[in-house]
């Protein structure tokens, strides 16, 4: 008899949309092709280890509700590294039965922290070893690794913007060391989220310096990069506020800025959340969109926000339509290479039942299927860039032309409109009639 954590749950299966089983997919059928490559290659699906394996449920007005008998506050008796083992030992078990290729980890996660940044590091050295035999054994790969260095006290001012220099040193030597484990593993990326790069009041706050300092750091991460000979992106995920009131990282235009001013623009790129782009005041298709048109469109962590609370709730992503915006504008770009959908996302308190993750994560996979069968037809019909390409036909003719050529000027646009008076006719931009086009994809989609 099977005693492991998740034994009640077999592997989840397709079954196609009539399925009524909420243990099986009704959209994501790994080898399907659609359009230029299988699902499995278009989605690059990633299971994150903090929400789903090393929270334990706590929030700011309670304590822990989940069952995850691993966590310190449920094991405090059993050993941190006998207790990081059969958290991951659970963790992999999950990934295979789901039939996510990916998983995504900070260091922090996946190993306790020792008494010194020595014990620390061997401690995720031992435990990186374990998880490269159980990537082995289930063949599950590494989409990314991060580094955390926002929990611990001693980061409470920040990391790289922290006052005090020997945070920065402190958070650049965690940095490598978590960098080295990630290239051993095989990763795809390494991401770098701003966690309290930020502040919260610009009373003692040196704005110009922090960024500097900021700009500094990632240079250094570059250079370590090509020092160890990683070869996955290099990402940087933005977040416009939480948990400091200004973060540095806001928006994909504004890390794109920051990028081009510390001269990193070829060599990072962005790995944009969901609901960290509704937080900014963006749909999630602006910030891919952005990001595309900048040339640093890297990842995304899937999830989703609540309409009327503005935290970051990191929902599992279940909204069909917010999905196929956003897919359209990936597949507009020309898809992932390195990067993947990551569920950054989280179950909510109550959810106490063992296969409540499953059915949390094939929601999310069911949604994001179907929203890339959606993208997909859109782009297949054609119809809607075709009325894109036609809105900005104008631009091919030689008076648009003149102007991109740089070969009118504005005195000579001013004299010939003063002598041949020419009012152009505005023409619909037909959105309602885009609407019902994305529509009825969704309708018909099968
Ligand atoms: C925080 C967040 C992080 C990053 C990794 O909002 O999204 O989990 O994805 O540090
Ligand atoms: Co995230």
């Amino acid at each position: 008899m099977d005693d492991s954590f998740f034994s009640q749950t077999d592997s989840i299966r397709y079954e196609g949309p009539e399925s009524d089983s909420p243990l099986a997919f009704r959209w994501y059928q790994a080898d399907r092709i659609v359009g230029d490559r299988t699902m499995a290659e278009h989605l690059r699906f990633g299971v994150c280890y903090w929400h789903s394996f090393a929270w334990d449920g706590f929030d700011i007005f309670g304590a822990g509700t989940l069952d995850r008998p691993w966590h310190p506050n449920n094991a405090p008796t059993m050993a941190p590294m006998a207790a990081a083992r059969m958290k991951m030992d659970a963790a992999f078990e999950f990934f295979s039965k789901l039939g996510a290729p990916f998983f995504s980890f900070h260091d922090v996660d996946i190993a306790p922290a020792g008494a010194t940044f020595a014990e620390s590091c061997r401690n995720l050295d031992e435990m990186v070893e374990y998880a490269a035999k159980k990537m082995a054994e289930t063949g599950v790969r590494l989409l990314w690794g991060t580094t955390n260095a926002f929990s611990h006290p001693r980061f409470m001012s920040g990391a790289a913007t922290n006052p005090d220099p020997e945070l920065f040193r402190y958070a650049a030597a965690q940095v490598a060391h978590c960098m080295q484990k990630t290239h051993e593993l095989g990763g795809a990326n390494y991401v770098l989220w701003g966690g309290r790069e930020g502040y919260e009041t610009l009373l003692n706050t040196d704005m110009r310096r922090e960024r500097e300092h900021l700009g500094r750091f990632m240079n250094m991460v570059v250079e370590h990069k090509y020092a160890i000979g990683f070869e996955g992106t290099l990402l940087i995920e933005p977040k416009p506020m939480e948990p400091t009131k200004h973060q540095y990282d806001f928006d994909v235009s504004t890390v794109h800025a920051f990028l081009q001013e510390f001269g990193l623009d070829q060599e990072i790129k962005v790995n944009i959340e969901v609901n960290h782009a509704t937080l900014s005041g963006h749909d999630f298709h602006h910030e891919v969109a952005a990001a595309v048109a900048a040339d640093i469109f890297g990842s995304v962590d899937a999830n989703a926000g609540d309409d009327r609370l503005g935290w970051d709730l990191d929902l599992f992503p279940m909204s069909v339509e917010q999905m196929s915006l956003g897919l359209l504008e990936i597949l507009r770009g020309g898809g992932f290479t390195t990067g993947g959908l990551l569920f950054d996302c989280k179950l909510r308190r109550q959810s106490t039942s063992r296969d409540d993750l499953f059915i949390a994560h094939i929601g999310g996979m069911d949604t994001l299927a179907k929203a890339l069968l959606v993208a997909q037809s859109i782009l297949d019909d054609g119809e809607l860039d075709r009325r894109r390409r036609q809105r900005y036909a104008g631009w091919s003719e030689p008076r648009g032309r003149e102007i991109l050529d740089g070969t009118v000027t504005l005195g000579e646009i001013h004299d010939e409109l003063i002598s041949r008076e020419h009012d152009p006719v505005p023409e619909s931009g037909r959105q309602e009639l885009l609407e019902r086009l994305v529509a009825r994809h969704i309708d018909q989609v099968r």
